[in-house]
């Protein structure tokens, strides 16, 4: 989405930018068309553009709230494409309240989460996934979330979208052409030019998918829920794989009733790992619920991990796995516990104890193959869930558009697919874009940024 005029808005917009509290440095930014008359106003004038000049920030009765540096973009040379001003105070709370404060009386107003990224987006200087990518920096929870948001902010999968984009255009108007001028000799929608490129495009498609999913998981992270009978040892693997005890292990069953959450880091993928009731039926009212909130949760888990104690007899653990299969919500990795005391065999998934920890590594291994990642985590960029939905339906558009053309030959069908297959992928870089979207994503930025 292109603005008309170098700035979209007529407002001028204000935030601190720093995180809330106190620090050595303050800075509020200012962006707008009244950049001129406040800079005036606050230090007495306007600085030269990018150069940082030590002034007193002044109040409306002239005399200095605080001191400080500023720093004066010109429009379009600035990270919103307006003019911006950054006035670098001290950091606290109190003062730049007041600072903010006397640049309202000036005639800005506060800004909203994500407008001058907003801003930014819409005046060219980004497009959406690069916007996107600043907020999973700021908010990146590993150092591998960190690394490939960079990528993104560097424009790493803007790019891979706009190489398929020509791609799919070029077909596109190709097909088109073909329909309107039916009467050429040639057969161009009969020759496999077209079907090559299409293969192409759906070969693309999918590498781009695989890396967006792990983009996605490394800025969003996983849910994992552990389920299993009472005592098959849910609660100990949970502290093994975490390395704290946060949840209660005792021998007796019926130990954990409520749900207990803690943070694991997969190879840098932030998993959120779900504690869970054993399940059973009992009479007693607390466990009761806390087989209804066991299930209840992995209903909404990306993955469940099914513990099943392999020191108990070969039926008994069949029929505990599939009353496992039968209450669990999602995919399942199958985890056989206690093989310390089991001994060598046969058993149903990974072979584990949690109690000295062996199999540790190729339970980690099967977790990430489950979350779709083969091999490193180190992903080309960060994505999100909203990414790799676009990108399914426009896979999803070129197979069908795929098909329209090799089982009935329908060039219109075909044509009207790779338009819808554009469209999608459009939407990932925001040219194109519904307005309440943008407002969804920027309103989960911080304030400032
Ligand atoms: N030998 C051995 N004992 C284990 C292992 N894992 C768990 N245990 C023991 O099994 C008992 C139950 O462990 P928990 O981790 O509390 O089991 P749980 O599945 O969370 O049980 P509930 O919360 O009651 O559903 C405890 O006495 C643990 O020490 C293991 O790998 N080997
Ligand atoms: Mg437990």
């Amino acid at each position: 989405m292109s603005s008309d005029g170098p700035s979209y808005s007529q407002d001028t917009i204000a935030a601190v930018a720093t995180a809330p509290g106190r620090g050595g440095v303050g800075i509020v930014r200012v962006s707008g068309p009244g950049i001129s008359t406040i800079a005036r106003s606050v230090i007495g004038h306007l600085p030269k553009p990018r150069y940082a000049s030590l002034v007193r920030f002044l109040g409306d009765d002239g005399t200095a709230l605080d001191q400080g540096l500023a720093l004066y973009f010109k429009g379009p040379d600035s990270f919103t494409g307006e003019d911006v001003l950054e006035l670098q105070g001290h950091g606290g709370p109190v003062v730049l309240d007041m600072l903010l404060k006397r640049i309202v009386g000036l005639g800005a107003r506060i800004a909203e989460p994500g407008e001058f990224s907003k801003r930014a987006f819409l005046n060219d200087k980004l497009d959406l996934t690069q916007a996107e990518a600043i907020a999973d920096l700021i908010s990146s929870g590993t150092a591998q979330a960190a690394r490939s948001a960079m990528r993104s902010l560097e424009g790493r999968f803007s790019d891979l979208i706009a190489e398929l984009l020509a791609t799919v255009i070029e077909v596109r108007v190709f097909v088109e052409a073909a329909i309107d001028f039916p009467d050429e000799e040639v057969d161009y929608l009969g020759d496999d030019r077209v079907e090559k490129q299409l293969s192409d495009i759906r070969r693309r498609l999918k590498d781009v998918i695989s890396e967006a999913n792990l983009g996605a998981l490394l800025s969003e992270g996983a849910s994992v829920v552990l389920l299993g009978k009472p005592n098959a040892g849910k609660s100990s693997l949970m502290n093994r794989l975490t390395g704290r005890e946060t949840s209660i292990v005792t021998h007796i069953p019926g130990t954990t009733r409520d749900i207990v959450g803690d943070i694991f880091q997969l190879d840098g993928i932030p998993l959120r790992l779900i504690d869970t009731a054993g399940i059973r039926r009992t009479g007693d009212a607390i466990e009761t619920e806390g087989v209804r909130r066991a299930v209840a949760a992995s209903e909404q888990a990306d993955l469940v991990i099914a513990v099943v104690d392999a020191s108990l007899d070969k039926p008994q653990q069949k029929l505990d796995l599939e009353e496992l299969e039968a209450a669990s919500g999602a995919g399942m990795v199958i985890v056989s516990n206690k093989i310390d005391l089991a001994g060598a065999g046969a058993y149903e998934g990974i072979a584990v104890s949690a109690k000295t920890g062996e199999g540790m590594e190729a339970l980690k291994t099967n977790l990430k193959k489950h979350l779709g990642v083969d091999g490193s985590t180190e992903s080309g960029f960060t994505a999100r869930t909203r990414h790799v939905n676009a990108l399914e339906q426009a896979l999803a558009a070129v197979d069908k558009g795929h098909g329209e053309l090799t089982r009935n030959g329908a060039g219109e069908l075909l044509a009207e697919e790779l338009r819808f297959c554009q469209r999608h992928l459009e939407e990932i870089t925001g040219e194109f874009s519904a307005d309440d979207l943008l407002g969804e994503i920027f309103s989960t930025f911080c304030i400032g940024k």
